[in-house]
């Protein structure tokens, strides 16, 4: 009867897809139509990243074009000290950014502790396209930055200076949950106040998924990673598979969070994969998170990770370890509205 339903309204509204999808050892016909063109994104910043997106979506244009210029608003904005310009140093003072993209033909690129260079989602795309490899890092990333005309410049706001010099008085790591919605602007100033002293400040990463009116999906992520991590650590972000991983046939999937646990798991490929093997996109991310609290529940009630996921068809779903994932979504019937998804805590 399902079947009969998805497939009577899919017919009305005169535009729809055809698949086969292997569930539970069976193939279901599967026909939906197909949401497009769609764009979602982590965090409360994702609403400002959308519209730039958006922007080039509805003009027809590719979603890898969206998703690298929906990222670069947040990296270019020195008030979010997790991404880009302003984002949060390491222990040693050196902001080092992390970032990939990955496109419906399965290419993907990568850098890795980039210092110096605002739009690392950009040098990520250029490793893609004018490079034989998928990811550059540390000085060798930087080098081929300069190389492709991209300017050098100093990351370190006053404000994340002075963040980062109050951190070193007590040198206390400890990860804070969902940080970004506390250091939002209307919330800037309590920050510091609220939070135990010597905290750190550890989220959060912007992840995009978009799928373009051609029906193409492609993905970014890009961070400054943990705040006050060790130098040269580089986190899930920039890791194919784990921070962000794009299956034109099946679907794409991006993370926030602890990128160590999202690591242990290759959280975004599970995630694609549940999708393949005909989980709804909310169900495959609930599922990869599970993997991680089966096996160190201790340590996954002690920090967030989170998973945001569309389908082929346009279907999205999300869920985080804990409560406070924001993530917004933009389609033709929603017009960039922020959510926030179901929890396992
Ligand atoms: C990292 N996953 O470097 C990033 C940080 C993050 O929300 O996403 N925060 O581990």
């Amino acid at each position: 009867m399902t079947h009969r339903r998805e497939f009577l309204k899919a017919t009305t509204a005169g535009l729809f897809g055809i698949s086969l999808l292997p569930v539970r050892n069976k193939l279901r016909l599967k026909v939906q139509r197909q949401v497009k063109p769609l764009v979602i994104s982590t965090w409360d910043f994702g609403i400002q990243a959308n519209a730039a997106a958006w922007a080039i979506l509805q003009n027809g244009g590719r979603a890898l074009d969206a998703v690298e210029a929906g990222v670069r608003v947040p990296e270019a904005d020195p008030n979010i000290q997790t991404i880009g310009l302003g984002g949060l140093p390491d222990r040693d003072g050196h902001v080092t950014l992390d970032a990939c993209i990955m496109d419906e033909h399965g290419n993907a690129g990568a850098v890795a502790c980039l210092e110096h260079i605002v739009h690392a989602i950009s040098v990520a795309r250029k490793v893609m396209e004018k490079t034989p490899h998928v990811m550059l890092v540390g000085e060798g990333a930087l080098q081929f930055a300069l190389s492709q005309g991209f300017p050098k410049q100093n990351l370190l706001t006053p404000s994340s200076e002075k963040a980062w010099k109050e951190w070193l008085k007590t040198a206390h790591y400890h990860p804070v949950i969902n940080i970004e919605n506390q250091l939002s602007p209307a919330h800037h100033d309590s920050t510091y106040s609220s939070h135990h002293p010597g905290d750190s400040f550890n989220h959060d990463t912007i992840g995009m998924l978009a799928i373009d009116q051609q029906g193409n999906l492609s993905g970014a992520c890009t961070t400054s990673g943990l705040a006050f991590k060790m130098h040269g650590r580089v986190g899930d972000s920039p890791i194919i598979g784990a921070g962000l991983f794009v299956d034109n046939e099946v679907g794409a999937a991006t993370a926030t969070g602890v990128g160590e646990a999202n690591m242990r798991i290759c959280g975004t490929h599970t995630v694609v994969e549940l999708m393949r093997q005909g989980h709804h996109p909310e169900e495959a991310c609930r599922l990869a998170l599970e993997r991680l609290v089966k096996k160190q529940p201790d340590y996954a009630r002690s920090i967030q990770l989170a998973f945001l996921a569309v389908d082929k068809n346009g279907t999205i779903g999300a869920y985080a370890l804990q409560k406070g994932f924001t993530y917004a979504v933009y389609t033709p019937d929603i017009p960039n509205r922020l959510m926030e998804s179901k929890s396992i805590y």
